[in-house]
């Protein structure tokens, strides 16, 4: 019988306009010419009913109560647990575009208590690895497209900023389940650069736990 040698679970995260969507494809195409089997995931995934819900709440068409709009945002993560750990299975490697701690992030900065920001995600799928796109809000304020969200507001990002950096510093910062920060605010190339080099050595390092006892 021939084991399938499971895929890394691969989460960004960061600031709005960080460069995560941008970073997230070209790591993918890099993979793909690597001839790593890898899938693309990103929340909040807006096709979804619930992610139908989101969507209209960011782009300020809805109200929503702060808690409710954090647990839809929850709700829109255990609804594709099932496809995440069956893609994990399969040997495929997911690169997933924005994770729980965005869930968590956010509504701290809004004022909710940290604790029950995080409760709905315990037992969540963990990361294998999780970059954090590290940027000034003043930075990220100049990139193309901002202040179209409702999140996208100066004041508001340093908060979330701050609770990623609080939240990463409870991660370790090698072997699995690391936390590994990249400075954004570099050009594109630089950053893919370093991504590359972190995603290398998860990739590497599942590679021999799963070789462990066989
Ligand atoms: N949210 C999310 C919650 O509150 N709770 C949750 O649980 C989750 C999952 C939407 C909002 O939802 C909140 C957080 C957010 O406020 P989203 O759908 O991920 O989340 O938001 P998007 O608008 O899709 O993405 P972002 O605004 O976060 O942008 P990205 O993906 O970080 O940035 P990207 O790649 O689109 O690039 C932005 C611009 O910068 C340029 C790009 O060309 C683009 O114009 N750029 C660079 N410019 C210079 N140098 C570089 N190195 C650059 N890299 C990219
Ligand atoms: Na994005």
């Amino acid at each position: 019988m021939s084991t399938v040698q499971r895929g890394a679970f691969i989460v960004i995260e960061g600031l709005d306009r960080s460069g995560k969507s941008t970073q997230a494809a070209l790591l993918q195409s890099r993979l793909q010419n690597a001839n790593v089997s890898v899938k693309l995931m990103k929340f909040p995934d807006r096709t979804t009913p619930v992610g139908k819900m989101i969507d209209a709440y960011l782009r300020s068409q809805s109200d929503v109560d702060d808690r409710t709009i954090h647990l839809l945002f929850s709700a829109n993560r255990w609804e594709a647990v099932s496809s995440i750990e069956s893609t994990l299975a399969a040997g495929t490697t997911i690169i997933c575009d924005r994770y729980a701690f965005s869930g968590v992030a956010f509504s701290a900065a809004k004022g909710l208590p940290l604790a029950w920001c995080r409760s709905p995600d315990v037992s969540l799928p963990a990361p294998d690895l999780t970059l954090f796109l590290d940027i000034s809000p003043d930075i990220a304020k100049s990139r193309g497209g901002y202040g179209e969200e409702r999140y996208e507001k100066e004041e508001l990002q340093r908060r979330v900023r701050n609770i990623f950096h609080q939240l990463g510093d409870e991660l370790p910062k090698d072997g699995a389940g690391r936390w590994a920060v990249i400075d954004a605010g570099r050009d594109l190339n630089t950053v893919s650069e370093s991504l590359w080099h972190e995603v290398a050595i998860t990739i590497h390092d599942c590679t021999k736990q799963d070789s462990v006892g066989k």
